[in-house]
């Protein structure tokens, strides 16, 4: 009977579409991880078991959806879900392949969530000569991206043949099956493993949060709201560190220049000395210990880096 093979769990969840939100994120993939993450960042407390399909969050009306990353476009789109949270490459190509279609409307991007970064590239056999676009005339070129591939060749007048295949891109020019690829690329190491070689990017990617294009209810929309503000501060105290150091009252102004994106430190008084304050700041950098040894060498000592867990503007 099929309604034995569904995940227990998906029963016994009250699925309160009207008071609860609903995110997809994906399932098992490179997103997975740093999706769970930001959301138990943002505050969510959720348990997942192993093949648990639907994540009820236990402190927040916001329930967590795992799918394959290719439904979530269409999940949020025809509002299934609330939010989703997708790379910009399967986004684009959808919202591509919609248009197309004449299907609207469509999900709305809500915010980049600096994460799943990646780019959608031309690569082409080593060796072989390349001026641009127009040396993709004539060519077949594979991707699991038609729509992405079709809009840059549209934009720079290029006849050529798109192989659309559903994935190992990056082995169809040895197996005869194309002259090029459109194919996503990080750090570069498979298309070397291949004798490829990058030659144009055509889209830039990161995560995504999107929404549905339909009204949210007003405590809904507030909750979502809640949670665009807690994301914000996620994304603040990333690179974000609180300083605290002592210096000598006539080197502040050089030790203020130094202290790394800090606009406003805290000075405190130090009990038994007029000469000296206490300095403390949230440095919305990096501190290196380049900035350490040059703050010490401005005069300051006792100087402490302490890492910063929450952040509100
Ligand atoms: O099962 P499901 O359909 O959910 O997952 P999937 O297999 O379609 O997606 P997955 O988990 O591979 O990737 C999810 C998303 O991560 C992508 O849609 C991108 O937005 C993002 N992302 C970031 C990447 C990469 N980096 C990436 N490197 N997606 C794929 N790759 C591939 C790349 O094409 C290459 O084949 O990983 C390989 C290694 O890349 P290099 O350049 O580091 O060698
Ligand atoms: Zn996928």
């Amino acid at each position: 009977m099929a309604a034995m093979t569904l995940p227990a769990v998906a029963w016994a969840v009250p699925m309160d579409k009207a008071q609860r939100l609903q995110v997809a994120v994906q399932k098992s993939g490179r997103l997975t991880d740093h999706c769970l993450d930001l959301l138990a960042r943002c505050g969510l407390k959720s348990s997942r078991g192993k093949d648990q399909l639907l994540c009820f969050g236990e402190n927040m009306p916001l329930d967590v959806l795992l799918v394959r990353d290719d439904d979530i476009p269409d999940l949020v789109r025809e509002d299934v879900c609330d939010l989703g949270i997708v790379g910009g490459n399967v986004l684009e190509e959808r919202r591509l392949a919609c248009l197309a279609a004449g299907i609207g409307p469509l999900f709305e991007v809500l915010q980049p969530l600096d994460f799943g970064r990646c780019r959608l590239s031309i690569a082409v056999p080593e060796g072989c000569a390349w001026a641009g676009p127009q040396s993709l005339t004539g060519l077949r070129i594979a991707t699991t991206y038609p729509y992405l591939t079709e809009q840059y060749l549209h934009q720079h007048g290029v006849q050529a043949q798109i192989m659309t295949l559903s994935g190992a891109v990056e082995i169809a020019p040895r197996l005869g099956r194309a002259e090029a690829i459109c194919d996503l690329v990080s750090t570069g190491g498979t298309l070397r493993a291949n004798h490829l070689t990058e030659v144009a990017t055509i889209f830039e990617s990161q995560a995504l949060l999107i929404r549905t294009p339909v009204p949210l209810s007003p405590d809904k929309e507030a909750w979502l709201q809640r949670i665009l503000m807690r994301i914000d501060g996620v994304q603040q105290v990333k690179e974000s560190k609180y300083i605290m150091l002592h210096a000598p009252r006539s080197a502040l102004p050089e030790i203020r220049r130094l202290l790394p994106g800090s606009e406003y430190p805290t000075i405190v008084p130090l009990e038994g000395t007029t000469e000296k304050v206490a300095v403390h700041a949230v440095c919305r950098e990096n501190v290196f210990w380049e900035t350490l040894e040059a703050l010490k060498a401005a005069g300051a000592s006792a100087l402490l880096v302490l890492p910063v867990e929450k952040m509100l503007p």
